[in-house]
């Protein structure tokens, strides 16, 4: 059993950690292409170790300008698994009570209990490391349900993290035709950090057995 299985993230896994944890913006982007990229901003807010016991994020997704009022919150979970890293998918059961939090109102994330959100199955992300690149899609199945609406869709998302950029691109399927139903047409959102969070990651003790007893 690696050192790291349980509590003690893989060098793998602290890597992606500091790449995601941040906020981001697609404003090149959205200026090169305005047609078809709105500006938004995703924040990746690392949470306190308690709350899920390993390395999550509180997120926030916003249009440029209303940052106060964002269109998606989630919480996400990073796992190492021995094929990989999972990133798991988590809504909060009252979003307005955590709005603001990705930004001005962190501090309040302490506060979040594993009670407060729900597990959205068939949503796990499963991320792939390809040299200098993360790779992520949606777990096989086609069971991430999203209704939007009143149409019900399945999820397909891609992602792709480096030190330097986040891609993602979510896309609403139909689930009798797959044909795209919702999401971006013209391509993977690009968004490059301009805050770094990746300090407030929790540490973690290195090995045990390299302690020496105190
Ligand atoms: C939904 N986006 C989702 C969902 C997932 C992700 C899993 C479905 C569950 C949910 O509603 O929370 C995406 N999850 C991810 C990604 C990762 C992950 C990328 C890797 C870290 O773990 N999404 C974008 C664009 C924007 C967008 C910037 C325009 C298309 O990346 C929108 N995503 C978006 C919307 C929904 C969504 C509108 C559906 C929310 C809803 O209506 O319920």
């Amino acid at each position: 059993m690696p050192a790291w299985s349980d509590r003690t993230p893989s060098p793998q896994l602290l890597q992606m950690a500091r790449w995601l944890a941040g906020d981001f913006s697609n404003q090149e982007q959205a200026w090169e292409n305005p047609p078809f990229f709105a500006q938004i901003r995703v924040a990746y807010r690392p949470l306190p170790a308690q709350v899920l016991g390993g390395i999550g994020f509180y997120v926030e997704q916003a249009y440029g300008g209303h940052l106060g009022d964002p269109y998606r919150q989630a919480v996400v979970e990073l796992r190492q698994t021995d094929s990989g890293i999972v990133i798991r998918n988590y809504r909060p059961l009252e979003p307005e009570r955590w709005r603001g939090c990705a930004r001005e109102q962190a501090d309040q994330l302490s506060q979040l209990k594993v009670e407060d959100i729900t597990y959205l199955s068939g949503c796990d992300v499963h991320v792939q490391q390809q040299g200098s690149l993360f790779v992520g899609v949606t777990e096989p199945g086609q069971k991430c349900c999203v209704v939007r609406k009143g149409q019900t869709t399945y999820l397909q998302t891609t992602l792709h993290l480096s030190e330097s950029e986040f891609c993602s691109h979510d896309q609403g399927m139909d689930p009798s035709t797959h044909q795209q139903v919702w999401g971006a047409l013209a391509g993977a959102f690009r968004f490059q950090k301009v805050v770094d969070w990746q300090s407030e990651l929790p540490s973690f003790p290195a090995d045990p057995a390299l302690q020496s007893p105190t």
